[in-house]
């Protein structure tokens, strides 16, 4: 079939330049003459867009004769970034493309800076996602991500001040060439109304009247995998209204309340909610929630229609994973369908249903479990609350047969009737599931005691769990082509498809000339990130000073204020003593708080307040300098991740399920200085000991703290560092504008400390005076800095998704 032509890059390239002007001129409309960069941009995504095409039917169509079994990975987000090099990358046409367009006197350099991130996740949660479709694609299953397709996805962040202000996302507003819209894949998602005859006989069948209905049209993107082997397909939904502008009003003159329907229908597919800490718009969320979810399995349900009798195979042809609860309805909506539209019956829908579908679980925090009021559920999902009572009514029979005590009946019950009633969108989850996974070793063991104590007991073996990973073609070939480029001519290039193998690596540690070179690299990337800086904020810094990075969400869990108060007693200690041989850093943050999360907003304040200050102290001058990028995203975390010297993972233990960013940072040769916490155990054990700087409490210890209570105010008083910093920032040291503006802080500091930064502080001001002296001493330095890159191997997202593939969804992939 289809497979790519394997020309000479040269010949390759006039064909490819060829394309290009093709687009340009006829789908871009624009004659070469007259062609801003955006227009090449266009034109260059569209010619590779029709080479990924190719290689995408055929995929299609072998799954499709294989009668392969299909993965469907259901997430709210999908934090791709940006797609020009990595499906040129993923089918080998890097170097062509930047032949071709350097012979049309463009450079990829500069063009691929143009391309809008797609921003459709907040962290973590949405950026695995868009690993694990990378990684299906590569490792081979046949794997369909499904989601929304918003018009706006994660607001960009600016700093008025150093305040964070949140503004508009608009990421589509020049167009999208990697999406192909699909107006005739269209399904009917109802809200309301009644359901009617609930139990009609045993099987439970009843007819649900929707009040309204809102069209989810289809959007499909094809995501490559390593060497385009396979290319899989990302579908998101996109709400519409059913009636465009109901057009009895509209002849009527009345245009507005025409209208009106239609702006109610869209907007569930305007916009990203930013992170679960802020008081939402509940309604809204639910109908999003279920908006793409019910999409998803009808679309799923009438594809197995198309090529097999009925849905009794269900469960051997398509496997379900709902990535956190944000997709839970799942349950309820695949029982709705099989029973009410399908007529199985109750107990084997049940059956099909745990057979489909499997949970990941990505927090512990108590805070961060959905949750919604019953009388919510009802109102927008009138039948699926019958539904989910019914399956609570079966499950409550069932344990209380086997005698089960009414303190574990509480604990595993799908409503809470505590605050008012609310599904525990987490037990239903978990009960409607074949199986239930964490993301590190350590939270999924923390899952068994914690929340999920009494549902483990009475499922036991149904937890497993599936560390995270990270994929290797963007967050190293991609992104540190200097290092990619020294790794390949030293070992080969197997790496990329096998990351493991990146171990031959180990013994050129101890080489001084590769350690030279590996340095050199490192250097390079420290210059041009130095370079993103003073573009960005306009702040010099030396490249051969230490790049210490913390970049992630704004939470207090993730204890960026632990950072920059340990910062503030560096910076008095420089003053006091400046005559030392003080080693040179750079304290470089990134990330975004959500809107309406007041805390972490005063913590960015203040880091940009500290760096006001301490960046114009001429006693201080090179030794520290602080650096808040603004808008932290996907590529700017390509550029900041290959420049790092230190990875900061200092979250209180036991609260980050696992982190991917600490796996990034890793693979790019940075040393992490962290606490034992979700995957930062099994990195120390794949690095090595020697290699990383553990400090803190274990998370063992962090419970035991919380059950005693922790006197912070006492901590303070036996740390004089800590209070004098605390003094400074409570003072108005950082804010002579408002000398009151951090008092807050430091008095939720002293009065809860619920994250353990007072616990901790003594400990990590400590392991960064280590981190000094190893920094001090170059060779050493670069020996462990290699020694992290050749031993990261195993945080490939491949591993985890061959991990899925043979625990959880039961389907073959290919061997590395
Ligand atoms: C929930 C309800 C309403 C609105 C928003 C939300 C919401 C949105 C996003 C809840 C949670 C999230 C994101 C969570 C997340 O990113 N978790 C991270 O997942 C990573 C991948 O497993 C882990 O590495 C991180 O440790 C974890 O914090």
């Amino acid at each position: 079939m289809t497979s790519l032509p394997t020309l000479s890059p040269s010949d390759h390239a006039d064909g490819f330049k060829d394309d290009i002007l093709a687009k340009l001129t006829l789908a871009v409309g624009k004659d070469p003459e007259h062609a801003i960069p955006r227009d090449w941009l266009i034109a260059t995504s569209l010619a590779v867009r029709d080479r990924l095409a190719l290689q995408w039917m055929e995929s299609t169509r072998r799954i499709y004769k294989g009668e392969e079994k299909r993965v469907y990975y259901f997430s709210m987000e999908f934090l791709i970034g940006r797609l020009l090099i990595d499906s040129l990358t993923n089918l080998g046409l890097r170097e062509t493309c930047e032949q071709a367009l350097s012979d049309l006197g463009q450079s990829l350099d500069e063009l691929k800076e143009l391309e809008h991130d797609a921003a459709l996740g907040n962290g973590g949660l949405g950026r695995l996602a868009a690993c694990f479709l990378e990684s299906m694609g590569s490792v081979g299953v046949a794997g369909f991500g499904y989601g929304i397709r918003y018009d706006h996805g994660l607001f960009r962040q600016a700093f008025d001040d150093g305040v964070q202000i949140e503004k508009p996302e608009d990421w589509l507003s020049f167009g999208n060439p990697w999406q192909f819209e699909r107006p005739e894949v269209a399904y009917e998602i109802g809200f309301g109304g009644i359901a009617a005859g609930n139990s009609v006989g045993k099987q439970r069948r009843a007819r649900w009247r929707p009040a309204k209905k809102v069209l989810a049209v289809a959007f499909d993107t094809p995501i490559a995998g390593w060497q385009g082997r396979r290319v899989n397909t990302l579908r998101l939904w996109s709400a519409r209204s059913p009636d465009l502008m109901r057009l009895k009003e509209f002849n009527r003159g009345d245009y507005l309340g025409a209208l009106t329907d239609q702006a109610e229908a869209e907007s569930i597919s305007r916009v990203l909610y930013p992170d679960d800490s802020t008081e939402i718009g509940q309604e809204l969320r639910v109908k999003q929630e279920y908006f793409f979810t019910s999409a998803s399995i009808q679309d799923l349900i009438r594809r197995h229609l198309h090529q097999y009798p009925n849905l009794t195979n269900l469960p051997d042809k398509a496997a379900i994973q709902l990535n956190d609860t944000h997709p839970a309805l799942a349950v309820p909506e695949l029982m709705r369908l099989l029973v009410d539209e399908h007529a199985l019956s109750w107990k084997d829908a049940w059956e099909i249903t745990r057979g489909c579908i499997a949970y990941t679980n990505h927090t512990l925090m108590p805070e961060a479990l959905e949750s919604w009021p019953v009388t919510v559920i009802e109102r927008l999902l009138p039948r699926h609350m019958q539904i989910i009572s019914a399956l609570h009514a079966d499950q409550m029979q069932a344990l209380r047969a086997k005698n089960v005590d009414e303190k574990t009946l509480s604990e595993v019950s799908l409503i809470d009737d505590r605050d008012g009633h609310r599904v525990r969108m987490g037990n239903l989850a978990f009960l409607g599931s074949h199986h239930v996974n964490g993301v590190s070793a350590l939270h999924s063991e923390l899952m068994k005691e914690t929340v999920f104590r009494a549902l483990h007991q009475q499922f036991p073996g149904r937890i497993v769990n599936q560390t995270n990973g990270i994929t290797p073609r963007r967050w190293l070939l991609q992104c540190n082509p200097g290092l990619a480029a020294l790794v390949t001519e030293s070992i080969g290039d197997r790496w990329i498809g096998d990351l493991p193998a990146l171990e031959a690596l180990s013994p050129m540690a101890d080489d001084a000339a590769f350690r030279e070179r590996y340095a050199a690299v490192k250097q390079a990337n420290k210059r041009a990130l130095a370079k993103v800086i003073e573009a960005e904020i306009g702040l010099t810094v030396d490249p051969s000073a230490m790049f210490d990075v913390q970049i992630k969400r704004i939470h207090e869990y993730k204890r960026q204020l632990l950072n920059i108060l340990e910062t503030v007693a560096l910076a008095s200690a420089i003053r006091a003593h400046p005559e030392r041989n003080w080693q040179p850093r750079v304290k470089i943050f990134g990330g975004k708080a959500a809107a309406s999360y007041h805390m972490a907003k005063l913590i960015i304040k203040l880091i940009n307040d500290v760096a006001t200050v301490i960046n114009r102290d001429p006693v201080i001058g090179d030794r520290l300098k602080v650096a808040f990028l603004p808008n932290y995203r996907v590529s700017l975390a390509e550029k900041i991740i290959p420049a790092a010297d230190l990875s900061e993972q200092i979250s209180t233990a036991g609260m980050e399920a696992s982190g991917t960013g600490n796996m990034k940072l890793a693979l790019n040769g940075a040393l992490t200085i962290g606490t034992l916490d979700g995957a930062n155990v099994e990195i120390k054990e794949h690095v090595g000991d020697e290699n990383i700087v553990i400090f803190g409490l274990t998370a063992e210890e962090v419970l035991k703290i919380r059950e005693i209570g922790h006197d912070a105010t006492k901590t303070v008083k036996s740390s004089p560092i800590l209070r004098e910093v605390l003094d400074e920032v409570r003072t108005g040291v950082f804010s002579p504008d408002n000398r009151d503006r951090f008092k807050p802080l430091v008095d939720s500091l002293l009065k809860h400390d619920h994250f353990l930064v007072t616990a901790d502080f003594d400990a990590y001001a400590e392991a960064q005076r280590e981190v000094d002296l190893r920094y001090g001493q170059p060779g050493p330095w670069y020996r462990q800095a290699i020694l992290n890159t050749a031993h990261a191997g195993w945080f490939s997202s491949d591993r985890t998704i061959r991990g899925y593939a043979r625990d959880i969804w039961g389907v073959p992939a290919d061997e590395a």
